[in-house]
């Protein structure tokens, strides 16, 4: 596309502010410039921001007129807490056979940057201060390395293969990688760990005007962890998998210390129901807990985001029963996902129409169009548009979808907040909870860990979700360390 023709389409979809200082600029960064513009579709960008700038509904009232919003149905969804122990063993026993199969992958969704964490890394090189030290990409590398092996020697297959693939943003890519490289990919394989990239969308102030970062330059922010389906497929990963045989793919948040790769439970669950999407929800903690809540919407699976919830609707109880369990809707969204890959092959036929667009109201630094100067404002100025990667579940039948409900302590613990800061869901905590679970660990063993213990840190080699300790019977672990054989 020419200059002109760049013009003309910003001109058209009432953007063209964006070429106020074109003039000032060199032909190198002309040329730059265009190119980015080239890039974005001004009249995407116009629409979205009209829907998402339309005046504002009150939550109660999309509530109370809008979709009926029920608790899961039955049907729906099962619990660890209520499932029967042979129940759960078969579970576990089919997503084995899948492993084995080399049938299944894992995708981490690491395009977040991690703002409110305070660090300027990606959240997955976090230390959360562990005695061995390990970062968050180290355990879950490892985890995948122990499920591989332990796979691989239950069922006696051959070489079995858990591909990982990492969703990275703009921001993560690079420094990302570099973190794979410098630790020789956590004894991986590296061609079984495939990076790719996630859209980015221009930044758009409260006039929907998209804005400039420099005047050669438009303010971009990633699209979002529900970028993932358009980067499924813009990045060629959906050719990829297929190509590898993979038909089942779990997909994760990277700051949550206990995730487990790829559960055998999970797969076992989701593939036995031969459903397109589930999900692994935990008790929700309280009614302000920053969680999505997994939800019916018009007898479809839905998840509202917990910066979307009703306070009503958050609070809402129901008679006579203790404790959170008395919450209304406490079916915790844990961005831990199961996809059939025939479900995910079906993307190009809805992924762009489809999602919706979600508003983060930010501090985004922008070149002041009258002035030509550099704000950084100390207040949100500017929207960054989100899709979340949830919001394809409503387009789903409720029998296409379940839901797994696991244990807090066992499998959710997550990185979000500064140490020292909120006092929940940060360093301390994960650390916390992960030495809580090794020590529950070994005492289920028979091993002897004092009272006066915090806990201890058991390796994923040693042991993916705390089997084959049986070693440990009757010897004591009395210092708060990494445990080895
Ligand atoms: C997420 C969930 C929320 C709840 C909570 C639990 C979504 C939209 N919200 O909220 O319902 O489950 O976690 O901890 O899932 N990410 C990307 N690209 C992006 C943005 C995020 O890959 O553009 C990744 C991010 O790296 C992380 C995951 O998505 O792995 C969740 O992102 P977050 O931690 O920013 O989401 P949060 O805590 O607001």
């Amino acid at each position: 596309m020419s200059y002109n023709e760049i013009k003309a389409a910003y001109t058209a979809a009432g953007q063209d502010h964006v070429f106020t200082f074109y003039d000032q600029l060199s032909s190198e960064e002309q040329s730059t410039f265009l190119a980015q513009l080239k890039s974005i579709d001004p009249h995407r960008i116009t629409n979205i921001a009209k829907t998402v700038l339309a005046p504002e509904i009150s939550n109660e009232s999309i509530i109370s007129v809008g979709p009926e919003i029920t608790p899961l149905p039955d049907s729906a969804t099962a619990s660890l807490f209520t499932a029967s122990a042979d129940q759960i063993v078969d579970w576990k026993k089919k997503g084995t056979a899948l492993i084995a199969e080399n049938a299944v992958a894992v995708v981490l969704l690491a395009g977040g940057q991690g703002t409110r964490l305070g660090s300027t890394a990606p959240k997955g090189c976090f230390d959360i201060g562990l005695p061995s030290h390990k970062s968050l990409f180290a355990l879950q590398a490892e985890r995948i390395l122990s499920l591989q092996k332990v796979v691989a020697h239950s069922t006696g297959s051959g070489k079995v293969t858990i591909p990982w693939y990492i969703m990275t943003s703009g921001p993560t890519r690079a420094p990302t990688q570099a973190f794979f490289q410098q630790h020789s990919y956590f004894g991986l394989e590296e061609e079984n760990i495939i990076f790719f990239e996630q859209g980015v969308l221009p930044c758009i102030d409260n006039a929907g005007k998209i804005m400039l970062e420099t005047k050669s330059k438009v303010a971009v922010a990633p699209d979002g962890n529900g970028g993932i389906y358009r980067a499924l497929t813009e990045a060629g990963v959906l050719k990829d998998l297929k190509k590898r045989g993979i038909r089942h793919l779990h997909a994760y948040c990277v700051d949550n210390c206990l995730v487990r790769m790829a559960d055998p439970v999970f797969l076992g669950f989701a593939a036995s129901r031969n459903v397109s999407v589930a999900t692994k929800s935990v008790p929700k903690r309280n009614p302000t807990e920053n969680v999505g809540l997994i939800v019916s919407k018009d007898n479809h699976p839905a998840v509202i985001e917990y910066s979307e919830i009703s306070d009503e609707m958050a609070h809402r109880t129901v008679a006579s029963v203790e404790g959170t369990s008395a919450l209304a809707f406490r079916t915790a969204n844990i961005v831990n996902h199961y996809y059939s890959l025939a479900y995910l092959e079906t993307i190009p036929t809805w992924r762009e129409n489809y999602l919706p667009y979600h508003v983060a109201k930010k501090k985004i630094p922008c070149i002041d169009l009258s002035s030509g100067e550099t704000l950084t404002p100390s207040t949100p100025n500017g929207i960054k548009l989100e899709q979340f990667i949830f919001d394809c579940f409503p387009q789903l039948n409720m029998s296409e979808f379940a839901n797994l409900e696991v244990s807090r302590d066992d499998e959710f613990s997550p990185l979000k907040n500064k140490a020292g800061t909120v006092g929940e869901d940060d360093a301390d905590s994960s650390r916390a909870d992960l030495m809580k679970q090794g020590k529950r660990w070994l005492l289920a063993s028979g091993a002897h860990v004092p009272e006066s213990i915090l806990g201890v840190e058991v390796p994923p080699l040693l042991s993916y979700a705390g089997e084959n300790l049986e070693w440990t019977k009757g010897l004591t672990f009395d210092t708060e360390k990494e445990i080895s054989k």
